[in-house]
């Protein structure tokens, strides 16, 4: 039995969306964020000692960091379907994008809420400097990242319909969430049409509609 630890507006989302795709029974179990802080409620420590979402547990077993689980779900039960073979080309491609998302295009990203929230809701004595650092860390370095990554991934996208090759696969699943924060936090838009245009056919998927159904509220933060 899989069951889905499942944050509303989080990156747990995928995971849904995953099993969906691959067609398996899951539970899911909700927790709501904290109005305030949006943090995610104590109780999810009990499940995973990080208390992120998304966690998953699986026959006993739990899993945390959603590039893993993407990854051991896709391979047990894909069926070659959403994870290319351990020896064909697209493999390579697969695994770059299926940790990239993680690694390299949420972080700047995570920077970017932080900063902006910093700016927008310091204690009004502090705002205007807590303004001027934000800014000075947004324009020399968070911003320039988050550009140099979706011009690479719109160039990327030139080169193959989906990210790991011709192929829809776990990696656009993972690769999603970036995407949908950039387009709500800023920075993706109309410089990069190939990105808005898998956001479009992702989101018309069946599956992807029936994961947002099971989970609920999706709108990613600001
Ligand atoms: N790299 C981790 C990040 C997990 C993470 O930060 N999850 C967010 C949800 S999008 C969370 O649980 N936030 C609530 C909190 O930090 O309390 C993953 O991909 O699983």
């Amino acid at each position: 039995m899989i069951t889905v630890h499942h944050l509303n507006n989080s990156r747990s989302q995928r995971i849904l969306w995953l099993l969906e795709e691959l067609g398996l029974d899951y539970e899911v179990k909700r927790y709501q964020r904290n109005a305030q802080t949006m943090l995610a409620p104590p109780e999810l420590r009990a499940v995973h000692p990080l208390g992120k979402s998304p966690v998953v547990t699986v026959d006993g077993l739990t899993l945390a960091e959603s590039g893993a689980i993407v990854e051991i779900l896709a391979d047990r039960h894909g069926a070659g379907k959403l994870a290319p073979a351990a020896d064909s080309p697209q493999r390579v491609r697969y695994l770059y994008w299926l940790h990239f998302a993680e690694g390299t295009a949420q972080p700047p990203l995570l920077l970017k809420l932080l900063f902006d929230r910093i700016k927008h809701r310091s204690p009004l004595f502090v705002r205007p400097i807590a303004r001027a650092i934000a800014d000075k860390a947004l324009e020399s370095f968070v911003l320039p990242n988050i550009g140099r990554n979706l011009d690479f991934m719109e160039s990327e996208l030139g080169r193959n319909e989906w990210f790991a090759g011709p192929q829809f696969s776990a990696a656009d699943i993972q690769m999603s969430f970036p995407l949908e924060a950039a387009r709500a936090r800023g920075g993706l838009g109309e410089k990069h049409p190939r990105l808005l245009q898998f956001l479009d056919k992702i989101h018309a998927r069946p599956a992807y509609r029936r994961a947002v159904e099971r989970g609920g509220e999706y709108a990613l933060m600001k």
